[in-house]
């Protein structure tokens, strides 16, 4: 109904602007500036524009591509030696991770949690890590209602192992700036350096999925 009342206005306001605007003397206009179709107004032409508008955009790419580099491979940082957060630690073992002033996180070796999206909740879940490590939970948020918790130890690396039950879902952790999609397959991936600036945050799902796509949500919690 509404698309109907739309369609009606939008093309009788351009019907009428269309014949009411015409020029009276459109088959004796002399065209001064010579402007024909297709073809570019002489007197707007300027090549130096033209080229400064080509060549400024050129290096501002560059100079973005330049400065992500660096945190981007962090993000998606490799398992094992040659990635920023070493092996799975062992039984008993910390990540002790450090933050350097680029914002960089690295660790002595990670934890491994799970992750699972499914129509229209989270799940977390520690595997066989000490409730001082990681601990799960729920509570309750304004608009969102009752959701998952899950509580990280601050100085610790998780990776998160991620899969869908159904359809692609994409977990978006606010306060550290991360998102990943999540799949029915293949399994994806997400660290979490729960560094010395990180805060109790909400988690949302980032990957439009259904019906209650906007109030599926989680919380994390960063615990000493
Ligand atoms: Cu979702």
């Amino acid at each position: 109904m509404i698309s109907i009342l739309v369609s009606v206005f939008t093309f009788s306001w351009l019907y009428h602007h269309s014949f009411w605007y015409r020029s009276e003397d459109a088959d004796n206009y002399d065209n001064p500036d010579e402007i024909a179709v297709g073809v570019f107004p002489k007197h707007n032409d300027d090549m130096r524009l033209e080229v400064a508008w080509t060549i400024a955009p050129f290096i501002l790419i560059v100079w973005l591509t330049y400065v992500s580099w660096v945190p981007l491979d962090a993000v998606w940082s490799e398992i094992g030696e040659d990635g920023y957060h070493g092996d799975e630690c062992e039984d008993g073992e910390f990540s002790n991770n450090h933050l350097d002033n680029q914002g960089i996180v690295t660790s002595e070796c990670y934890h491994v949690i799970e992750i699972t999206g499914k129509q229209w909740v989270w799940q977390f879940d520690c595997l066989d890590l000490s409730t001082e490590i990681c601990d799960t939970g729920s509570d309750n948020i304004e608009v969102y209602g009752t959701v998952p918790l899950l509580s990280l130890k601050t100085g610790e690396t998780y990776l998160a192992r991620m899969m869908s039950e159904d359809v692609t879902h994409a977990p978006w952790f606010l306060g550290l700036g991360v998102k990943e999609d999540v799949h029915y397959s293949p399994e994806t991936t997400l660290w979490l350096p729960i560094s010395e600036n990180v805060d109790d945050q909400i988690i949302l799902c980032t990957e439009y999925c259904g019906d209650a796509h906007s109030v599926m949500a989680g919380k994390l919690v960063v615990h000493q």
